[in-house]
């Protein structure tokens, strides 16, 4: 008799060639992981695979033998599905729903007042906070009975979370007792997408927001996109751009911002919307926008109330005034302050929020662009009402590669300030380039501001605590798009799970984030995920290298910011052109923010006004941001500083030479798509570091008039070339403002 093998051969598989089949037998065996799209792919860092670590896998499958939890609305909902498939996916077993809190091998899911009372009395739960969680093991071994708790139905989603990414990276589940809550009130993304589906610097695609087919048709992936984000504790999301259309506050247009804010709600997220100052004029058939005008006054109010009788959990207004063109108060002769407060008021009633943007300047101010939101902004200190938010980029200027942190930062007191960084990578290379943001805004939030003396770190402020208080937040410029990975680089969806966790916990460490993002998106290999976290972290000091060493800054070519243009110089605003930045002569390069120069470091705390300020104790990462120096300054080292600069652009080219060294040492353990996708971007980012390099030293040169250092590979064109170069299509332009 013939015997059929159980695992007869499909049919497909006879037909492939014969090079194909050892990559089955690898996915199969498990060693390389297969699901629809890969690693880094549409399920980014939520993808379940079966535990790989046997003596883990046991213990898991002890500990969740059945689950006790009876789910109750729609938030509720979405933490049974998580938690049932999840763990079903991770274990490959499902969990048995249990009808009783009762027995062993049990996970218990319930709000702190529908635990059991003999649950309750063995925890401390007067220590849970809003929207914090606990998971906690009661009895260990057999016996095993884990509780997950919270006082709200979005502590337990964010801990369901928690939960699960305990299980992804492998973390031992023996005597957890594992007690967080969010540091800040607002984790927030900016969309800057506009009605007409193309983002404003978005490199990964068109706009998610499918404004025509909206409020009829619900595309699964805004559902997809809400559970990314409650899965790292976003809880806000502005869908327009800062650069605002007023369309969308028109009544079609609510209807299908209602229905978006309808699938973020079970997710815990609110939705915010960006407000275009001059939208009375433009869709309210008034005369002016004038914020003291009863009529505009009155429109607002209006508007308020038409959006939360749609939309009652609305978050409220982003509001980018005043700046680069946009419509604001100051049009009628009012201030920053007084357009704020009339819009807060409208919203006050409804518990909504104003953010105001502070990324004002003007080219009628002849003053250091680095210093004039500062002083804009800090006079009106304790004016503003109870419901604004000023949101403050992480450096004066814009973005840039590397910033000193931005001034108002600890000097507003009485303000909540949101953080503003970008996770798009306008300045950082676009999608193409892979640079690990979380480092970046490490930096930034480690930064001691020294306003309340020591310890005041710019992450104090983001948290509220440096001055006590309960709004607080952090906003990151979205990077995601239409992309089947969101992101474009599939190495951006780190910066995304990155800027998420450091909102959460603006404490929390880039080197943590960037294991815990590899092994709950790439999987657990130690090798692996050591390789590539040094390769993260080392990722970013490599691009201020290439790009903009020793503090130096906006080097971008004009417009579209793709690639180096230190030369551009004509364009109608001083601000606008590179030149205004480095301010290379024959005599040196840099910007003097001494009290010779424009004294931006007096905005400053003293101690470290002192240190950027002087020139032994200005970092080195800073030295041109504040200082102009000649071209033969002797730096620490001993080398001047135009040999110091060219080794500082051989450097940062050097170190993507290695990353992409080090990202090929992992072939066969990275599947292949990725493995090849990561490549070949990498060759570009390699390509684009020389021209950086080349065409920055080429271009200094004219002015140093000394040869190129020893150590630094010569350009590889002439200056005019490099000139020459021109983007017409480079992707993430403003199309129109409006
Ligand atoms: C600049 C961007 C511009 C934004 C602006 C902003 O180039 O597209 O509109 O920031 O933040 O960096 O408002």
């Amino acid at each position: 008799m013939k015997l059929r093998s159980p695992f007869p051969c499909p049919l497909f598989v006879k037909r492939l060639p014969g090079r194909v089949l050892p990559l089955l037998a690898l996915l199969a065996a498990g060693m390389l992981r297969a699901q629809p799209g890969g690693a880094a792919s549409y399920d980014l860092w939520l993808r379940f695979d079966r535990v790989q670590n046997p003596a883990l896998l046991g213990a898991y499958r002890e500990a969740f033998g059945g689950i006790w939890m009876d789910p109750q609305g729609p938030t509720q909902q979405v933490i049974w599905d998580e938690l049932t498939r999840g763990l079903g996916s991770l274990l490959g077993q499902s969990p048995e729903k249990r009808p009783t809190p009762n027995g062993s091998n049990l996970l218990l899911v319930a709000t702190a007042d529908k635990l059991p009372p003999e649950v309750r009395s063995q925890l401390s739960l007067d220590q849970l906070r809003e929207e914090g969680f606990l998971i906690r093991q009661l009895q260990a071994g057999a016996n095993s009975r884990l509780v997950l708790t919270a006082l709200e139905d979005k502590g337990l989603l964010y801990g369901a979370y928690r939960l699960l990414r305990l299980l992804q990276t492998e973390r031992p589940i023996a005597g957890v007792n594992l007690l967080d809550a969010p540091k800040t009130a607002l984790r927030m993304l900016n969309h800057w997408d506009n009605l007409d589906r193309t983002v404003e610097r978005g490199y990964a695609g068109a706009s998610i927001w499918n404004w025509h087919t909206l409020p009829g048709y619900i595309d699964p992936r805004y559902a997809d996109y809400a559970r990314a984000n409650a899965s790292l504790g976003i809880n806000a999301t502005v869908v327009t751009n800062v650069n605002a259309n007023a369309l969308v506050l028109t009544a079609p247009y609510l209807e299908k911002v209602k229905a978006l804010a309808g699938v973020m709600r079970p997710y815990g997220i609110r939705l915010f919307l960006t407000a275009r100052f001059s939208a009375p004029i433009e869709i309210g058939g008034l005369a002016t926008a004038d914020p003291l005008d009863p009529a505009v006054i009155a429109w607002w109010q209006s508007k308020a109330d038409e959006i939360y009788a749609l939309i009652p959990d609305f978050g409220g207004f982003v509001v980018k005034a005043n700046s680069e063109g946009q419509p604001g108060p100051q049009n009628y002769g009012r201030s920053h302050l007084e357009g704020a407060n009339m819009l807060a008021d409208a919203l006050a009633p409804h518990g909504g929020l104003l953010i105001w943007r502070a990324f004002v300047y003007s080219e009628h101010d002849p003053t250091d662009r680095a210093k004039q939101a500062y002083s804009e902004f800090l006079p009106y200190d304790g004016q503003f009402r109870d419901n604004v938010l000023l949101q403050v980029k992480n450096g004066p200027i814009d973005f840039q590669p590397r910033e000193p942190v931005h001034p108002l930062f600890g000097a507003m007191k009485k303000t909540p300030l949101v953080m503003e960084f970008q996770i798009t990578k306008e300045y950082l290379g676009f999608a193409t380039h892979l640079v690990f943001l979380p480092k970046l805004f490490e930096e930034v939030l480690q930064t001691d501001t020294w306003q309340q003396g020591e310890g005041s770190t710019v992450a104090r402020v983001v948290d509220g605590s440096l001055y006590g208080h309960t709004l607080s937040g952090m906003a990151g410029v979205a990077n995601i798009g239409s992309d089947l990975n969101w992101t474009g680089h599939p190495f951006g969806q780190a910066d995304w799970y990155g800027f998420g966790r450091l909102a959460w916990d603006p404490g929390l460490k880039a080197g943590a984030l960037a294991e815990e993002w590899i092994r709950s998106t790439l999987g657990n290999d130690p090798e692996m995920v050591e390789t590539i976290k040094k390769l993260l972290l080392d990722s970013r000091e490599a691009v201020v290298n290439y790009m903009m060493p020793l503090g130096l800054h906006h080097l971008f070519d004009t417009g579209h910011h793709y690639g180096p243009g230190p030369w551009v110089g004509n364009l109608s605003r001083p601000e606008w052109n590179p030149v205004y930045y480095h301010q290379a002569s024959p005599e040196g390069v840099g910007f003097d923010r001494t009290p010779t120069g424009s004294n931006a470091v007096a905005q400053y705390a003293l101690p470290l006004a002192n240190k950027y300020g002087n020139l032994d104790s200005c970092p080195e990462e800073f030295l041109l941001w504040f200082h102009h120096l000649p071209w033969d300054y002797r730096m620490k080292s001993g080398a001047t500083l135009w040999d110091a600069l060219g080794l500082k652009y051989q450097e940062g080219v050097e170190s993507v030479r290695q990353i992409t060294a080090t990202w090929e040492s992992l072939q066969g353990k990275i599947e292949p798509e990725l493995y090849q996708q990561v490549q070949m971007l990498l060759n570009i980012q390699q390509e684009e570091a020389r021209w950086w390099k080349d065409a920055c030293m080429r271009y200094f040169q004219t002015f140093s008039k000394l040869p190129f250092p020893e150590g630094m590979e010569p350009p590889q064109h002439s200056l005019e070339y490099y000139q020459s170069l021109k983007f017409p299509y480079a992707p993430g332009t403003r199309p129109s403002w409006n």
